[in-house]
C-alpha cells in the first residue's frame, strides 16, 4: 500500500507543532495558556501547521477540536518521564489501530540509539512499522542518540548516525536534534536518503538563534522542522510561527 507522506506534507515539506513535553518533561514546561490542549489545537489551526503531535490521551481527550482543526494529526505511540534515570527506554503505550481511531495521519515512535535498552525499541518500531505501512501510514521515528555508550562521541557524527539508521529501519521521517553544525545537517540529509529529516526545536532559545537554525536546516535540504517549546514558549506563538513559515515555505 502507498505510504501517504502527502497527508503530513505541505508545499514539499513540514512543519509540525509538537507537544508531547507535558509526558516527557512535565507541566513544569507550562504557563497558565499552553498548559491548556486547546491552546496548542488553536495555535496549528491558526498557524496552518502541516501537522500536530500528541500523545494519545490529547488526542482522545481532544478529539472534537482536533478534527474541527482539520490540521493533521501525528499520535506518538511510546513516551516515557523524565523521572526515570539510567540508560533510557520508551515503551509502546498506543497501538497503530487505536491511533488510527483516533484520526491519526502518521505515528510517532522514540527510539535511544546507543541505550542498552535500544534492541527493545528497534524491535517495537520494527512492528510499528510493518502495522503503519501496511495501512498507508508514514511512520515518523524520533531518532536521538542517549546512554552511556555515546559519552563523548561526536556529536555530529551520532546525529548523521541518526539520519541513516532512520532509513534502514524504514522510517518515513527522522526527528533529530541539531548539533547547529550546518556540514554536519547536510551530511545526515543525504546519509538519510530517501528518508525526510526534520529537526526538533529544543529548548526556548532567543528568537535569532531558532530563526538562524531553522534557515541553516532548510539551506541542508532538510525536509522542515517539528517544533514545540520555541514556539508555544514565546511571548508570540502565532508571531513567531510565521516567521517559521516565511523560511520553511518560501
Ligand atoms: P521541542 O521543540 O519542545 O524540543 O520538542 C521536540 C521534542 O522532540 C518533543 O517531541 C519531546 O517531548 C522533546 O523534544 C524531548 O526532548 P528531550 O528528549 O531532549 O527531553
Amino acid at each position: 500500500m502507498k505510504v501517504r507522506l502527502d497527508k503530513i506534507t505541505t508545499k514539499g515539506k513540514a512543519l509540525y507543532l509538537a507537544y508531547d513535553q507535558g509526558m516527557e518533561h512535565g507541566p513544569i514546561e507550562f504557563n497558565d495558556e499552553n498548559v491548556d490542549p486547546e491552546s496548542i489545537i488553536s495555535l496549528a489551526q491558526k498557524g496552518k501547521y502541516t501537522a500536530m503531535i500528541f500523545q494519545k490521551g490529547i488526542a482522545e481527550k481532544y478529539s472534537s477540536s482536533i478534527k474541527k482543526s482539520k490540521i493533521p494529526l501525528i499520535v506518538k505511540l511510546n513516551g516515557k518521564t523524565s523521572l526515570y534515570k539510567g540508560d533510557p527506554i520508551s515503551r509502546q503505550l498506543c497501538t497503530v489501530k487505536e491511533a488510527i481511531q483516533l484520526g491519526a495521519s502518521a505515528v510517532g515512535y522514540t527510539i535511544y540509539i546507543g541505550s542498552e535498552q535500544e534492541s527493545t525499541m528497534l524491535q517495537e518500531f520494527e512492528k510499528i512499522e510493518r502495522e503503519a505501512h501496511a495501512k498507508g501510514i508514514p511512520v515518523v521515528a524520533w531518532i536521538y542518540p542517549r546512554g552511556k555508550a555515546t559519552e563523548g562521541k561526536p556529536e555530529g557524527e551520532l546525529m548523521v548516525y541518526a539520519a541513516r539508521i532512520g532509513l534502514e529501519i524504514g522510517a518515513d521521517v527522522v526527528k533529530l536534534k541539531y548539533n547547529r553544525n550546518e556540514k554536519d545537517l547536510a551530511w545526515a540529509v543525504k546519509s538519510a536518503g530517501k528518508t525526510k529529516i526534520v529537526i526538533s526545536g529544543g529548548s526556548k532559545v532567543d528568537e535569532r538563534v531558532f530563526l538562524k537554525e531553522v534557515k541553516e536546516t532548510m539551506e541542508a535540504n532538510a525536509f522542515g522542522v517539528a517544533v514545540g517549546r520555541n514556539v508555544w514558549q514565546h511571548k508570540n506563538p502565532l508571531e513567531m510561527t510565521k516567521k517559521i513559515k516565511e523560511i520553511i515555505f518560501s
